[in-house]
Parts: structure tokens; sequence; C-alpha cells
């Protein structure tokens, strides 16, 4: 049985998740309507990442006996600046995310709770993981710079995201 403490973070946690993937998904919406095709993308397969992040939570709790109690969503800005704007957003969002998930940590190993520590084992990795490639990334827009092909290329190299990776995470 999940503790009453527990739940409640892990409900709040539930709505960062969703909060990180409908800002994804904001993001995917802006480069579509402006042909980068690939950045749309990555942040689409981002966005069902994220989705697969609270349902992970979702399913936590459910299976602990807790209750899950769902609360809205922020809406997101719908345009950025630039492919580096939106990605500095981005990595912003990871950094938020991987506190809240230290957070949680800490309060699954106050209340002896090991069942949600091995739960968030997986998220600690996941987030090392989630901001080495949006850093990476931000990186990499920086050096590109200005330049119209570097900006194609990364495009064109951001369409290679797998739209399966997601899905993989959830078994
Ligand atoms: Fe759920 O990992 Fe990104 O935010």
């Amino acid at each position: 049985m999940i503790s009453d403490n527990i739940s409640k973070a892990l409900n709040e946690q539930i709505t960062n998740e969703f909060n990180s993937a409908y800002r994804y998904l904001a993001m995917s919406a802006h480069f579509s309507s402006r042909n980068l095709n690939g950045f749309a993308h990555w942040f689409r397969v981002q966005y069902n990442e994220e989705r697969n992040h609270a349902l992970r939570i979702f399913d936590h709790i459910i299976d602990r006996g807790g209750e899950v109690s769902l609360s809205p969503v922020s809406e997101p800005p719908r345009s950025w600046e630039s492919p580096t704007a939106a990605f500095s957003a981005a990595l912003e969002e990871e950094r938020r995310i991987a506190k809240s998930i230290d957070e949680l940590m800490e309060l699954a190993i106050g209340e002896k709770d090991h069942a949600t520590r091995i739960l968030l084992d997986w998220f600690v990795s996941e987030q090392v993981e989630e901001e080495r490639v949006t850093s990476e990334i931000v990186d990499q827009l920086q050096m590109v710079g200005d330049s119209t092909i570097g900006l194609f290329m990364m495009d064109e190299r951001l369409m290679n995201r797998s739209p399966e990776e997601a899905d993989a995470e959830q078994e």
C-alpha cells in the first residue's frame, strides 16, 4: 500500500510529465508549421516519451492500491523564436523534471518505500539521458548559428529519431 504523501507527490509528477508532453507537442506543431519536419518529428517522439512517463507512474499508483487524481495541465507557449530557443526551453524543462524526480526519490527513501524507489531509479537514469541528448542538440544548434544549410542538416538528422524508442521504454 502506498502512503498518502507518496501518492500525492506521484500524482503531481504525473501532471509534470503531462505538462512536459504538452509543451513538446506544442513545439512539434510550431516546427511543422514552419516545414522543419525533422524538428517536428523529434518533438513528437519526445511528446510520446513524456506521455509514457506519466503512464508509468499512473500504473505504479494503481498497482500499489493508491488513487490516481489527475490535475489540469498548463497552456504551453505557441511559438519559439528559433530552434535554439525551443531546445534551450526543452533543456530547462528536463532540468526541472530531474529536480522533481530527485525530490521524489528523497521522499521515497525517507518513507522506506522501496517499490517507489525502484520505480524512480529508472527515472533518474532516464533524466541523465534526456538532459545529455537535449544539451547536445542545444550545443550543435549554437554551432550551426545562422547557417541555413546547417539548419537543414540538423532537420534531417532529427528526422532519424526512432518513433519506437518511446514505446520500447514502456516494456
Ligand atoms: Fe519525463 O522526462 Fe523529460 O521531462
